[in-house]
């Protein structure tokens, strides 16, 4: 039913140069130079007694910014129609995204000194400490993957209108607590372990999603195959008991889409909604969507965690600041002006100032985005979880356009029944890391 939320080069790590101390001359032992100055520097030259232990190792270069080229060019989508896999930039150096490296080298350690030698026979004293190991390079952090069912679609993403609408970004994985803020939401009660995944930049577009529609999936004809759309967690494949919950075909699909003509953001036809993000999507769909397009849901945990910015624990995905209009999509205010209108729903990724911690955009507002976890209680304990127990509601999360601020929170969770199509909910696929 038509339902609106109450507001509520790889960089070589630098090794110390080789570092053997001067000599000793034979006989009398006349006092020799002092120990290198390079990384583990040599012994003092022999008198009657050997040379003394190496010096400290020079501290590693930095980081070069080095070339990631090779990685990033790579990432042409897959032909078989599974994810894309971006190239993997090596450690260390500038993607060619033009992604920075963080900063350079640890510092080196600390050269082993070397016991005396035997100078008095004029035996050459053993050479100086081994040099400190060189610093670790920084490591890039550009990564674009795109999926597979972007080919054909332009690429006209972004407020430049020039990137793939499919532009997946890597979450570092790491700890935190779900739904807490420390803020309005001040429960420890749930922490959470989630691994490195992909979490596409955008909301799922219309013109992605009548790729998928126009393919004929998506319905009881053609429902994913058992198991598909799996994450990391078990049980969390396609089962098949929910192929009655699609539509019949293509042309009840169509009209499911179409059935909130107001604010749904289906066209019968290509028009100019293409960039917009779909709603009105059922949980169903929106599952059988990203198994289509090579990804899955995110789980709930994985969600938050991006717009949470992990352990920063973030209010919003772009950080404590409240929510305007430079920032997100909401409060009817698109169009810039109170009162809602089809003018308050924008192309995805108009808002970069908003994007979260890795890039992501509209995790906050435009429109809230299933996720794969039902409803209930949290789960005390969580590495990389999901709620699978049954509940009436899937969880979805993150406002939308005709939302207010407090449901646009990281921490805010809610859910609806799976099968029901609303306005406010569309959707965005996450990816596993290959
Ligand atoms: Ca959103």
């Amino acid at each position: 039913m038509h339902e609106v939320l109450k507001p509520g080069l790889l960089l070589v790590a630098l090794t110390a140069a080789s570092c053997a101390g001067p000599h000793p001359k034979t006989g009398a032992g006349t006092d020799g130079a002092a120990g290198g100055t390079t990384a583990g520097g040599g012994g003092a030259g022999g008198t009657s007694r050997g040379g003394l232990g190496g010096g400290r190792g020079d501290a590693g270069d930095p980081g070069d910014s080095g070339v990631g080229a090779a990685g990033e060019t790579a990432g042409t989508p897959s032909t078989d129609g599974t994810f894309g896999i971006g190239g993997v930039t090596g450690s260390g150096g500038t993607s060619a995204s033009g992604r920075t490296s963080t900063t350079g080298g640890t510092t080196a350690t600390v050269g082993t000194s070397y016991p005396e030698g035997n100078g008095d026979a004029g035996v050459d004293a053993p050479m100086g400490g081994t040099g400190g190991s060189g610093g670790t390079g920084g490591n890039g952090t550009g990564y674009v993957a795109s999926g597979a069912r972007c080919v054909g679609l332009a690429a006209n993403c972004s407020p430049s209108k020039n990137e793939s609408c499919c532009t997946s970004l890597r979450v570092e994985g790491g700890d935190f607590y779900r739904s807490y803020d420390g803020v309005s939401y001040t429960d420890k009660g749930y922490p959470a372990t989630v691994s490195t995944f992909f979490l596409d930049k955008y909301e799922v577009t219309v013109g992605r999603f009548r790729a998928f529609v126009e393919s004929g999936m998506g319905t009881q004809a053609n429902p994913p195959a058992a198991g598909a759309g799996a994450g990391i967690a078990p049980g969390t494949g396609w089962d098949s008991t929910w192929n009655s919950d699609l539509e019949v075909d293509t042309f009840m699909l169509k009209s499911g889409l179409a059935y909130y003509s107001l604010y749904g953001t289906w066209t019968i036809k290509v028009g100019s909604n293409e960039n917009l993000p779909i709603n009105c999507v059922t949980w169903y769909e929106a599952f059988a969507f990203c198994a289509w397009d090579g990804g899955r849901l995110p789980t709930e945990a994985e969600w938050n965690y991006a717009a949470a910015g992990g352990s920063e624990q973030r209010v919003y995905p772009w950080g404590p600041t409240e929510p305007d209009t430079s920032l997100t999509v909401f409060s009817c205010l698109g169009d810039g002006i109170s009162g809602c209108t089809l003018a308050d729903r924008l192309a995805v990724g108009s808002k970069p100032l908003g994007n979260g911690k890795w890039g992501q955009s509209d995790l906050a507002g435009s429109m809230c985005e299933w996720v794969f976890d039902w409803n209930g209680t949290y789960s005390n304990d969580c590495q990389n979880c999901v709620n699978g127990t049954s509940d009436l509601n899937r969880v979805y999360r993150g406002g939308s356009f005709n939302q207010i601020s407090s449901a646009l929170k990281a921490a805010y969770r809610t859910g609806r029944a799976p099968g029901n199509r609303y306005m406010e909910i569309g959707l965005r696929c996450a990816r596993s890391e290959p």
